[in-house]
């Protein structure tokens, strides 16, 4: 039997310590997957922005390339590279150069451009930042962008009504961005459900779930983590990725709604993980590489 190697993940994100969003669902996730979830915090706060006032914001930014020095020295590759929320200018800079040396062979870059949601960014981000953040995506496998980054990236105003040919009007300019594949999140265009449309430069293909009223913080989070997590156990399959990661989102607002709680803690992810790690579809059978 030749020798089998485990899949092996990079996560560049904020630990924001309470409300569950960015590194408290991605590595539980990912890690559920059977896939080894390697982190490199940008920042700890003591909760996200969303919702809670007076929070702490440790930036990491100076860190970082200590870190990535270490990791140098000891020759590591990553298959993939999924970064969420960052936080600064420089911090963007030091994600591309990250892209560059420590992405393995055949690897994946998948960007969640976390910036804003409903037509508006979230406190601290600016459009010129929006602009930037496009500018990484050149470099991205794949990005999950929400209607609103999409729109904030492209320096377009955000609508609050898109239509089917919009939306794959929005997917090819996203696609102008240098991007190999993409998925928007939060498609609304069918009456009653909510969607995703995903472009993997041939063909556009949607995906929609009945509507769920209301906001559930850090979803986009786990959407993003779910679809890593299933795109590299299935070879890279944008649309079946896209899907199952709806699915397990779906499944944590259900969750959400019986247990009940304040949006801005987040959805009980927790208990939707034996879902997760249950499918074979999901678990990464090790692979030879
Ligand atoms: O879930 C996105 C997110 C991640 N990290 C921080 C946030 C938010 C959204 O508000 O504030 C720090």
């Amino acid at each position: 039997m030749p020798a089998q190697k485990q899949k092996r993940v990079l996560t560049i994100q904020d630990i924001s310590c309470v409300g569950r969003c960015s590194l408290t669902v991605a590595l539980p996730i990912i890690s559920a997957a059977g896939i080894e979830c390697s982190i490199l915090p940008t920042a700890v706060l003591s909760t996200h922005t969303g919702g809670f006032e007076g929070y702490t914001y440790r930036d990491l930014t100076a860190d970082i390339s200590p870190i990535t020095e270490h990791w140098k020295s000891l020759g590591l590759k990553f298959d993939a590279i999924y970064t969420g929320y960052l936080g600064s200018f420089e911090q963007i800079e030091l994600v591309s150069k990250i892209f560059d040396e420590f992405k393995a062979p055949g690897g994946t870059i998948l960007i969640d451009p976390v910036m804003g949601d409903n037509g508006s960014l979230y406190t601290g981000f600016t459009p010129e930042f929006a602009l930037g953040m496009a500018k990484l995506c050149a470099k991205a496998d794949v990005i999950l962008p929400n209607l609103t980054e999409a729109a904030f990236m492209l320096g377009e105003p955000y609508r609050d009504e898109y239509s089917e040919e919009d939306i794959k009007a929005l997917l090819l300019r996203l696609y102008g961005l240098g991007v190999k594949e993409a998925a928007i999140t939060g498609v609304t265009y069918k009456s009653g459900k909510l969607g995703v449309a995903g472009f993997d430069g041939k063909k556009v293909k949607t995906y929609f779930n009945k509507r769920i009223d209301g906001y559930y913080h850090g979803t986009g989070d786990i959407y993003a983590s779910a679809f890593l997590a299933s795109y590299m156990k299935n070879g890279g399959k944008l649309f079946s990725a896209a899907s199952k990661a709806a699915e397990f989102t779906v499944a944590c607002i259900k969750a959400k709604q019986k247990t009940g709680g304040e949006a801005r803690y987040g959805v009980p992810f927790e208990l939707c993980l034996n879902k997760f790690t249950g499918s074979d579809d999901i678990i990464v059978i090790p692979t030879t590489m």
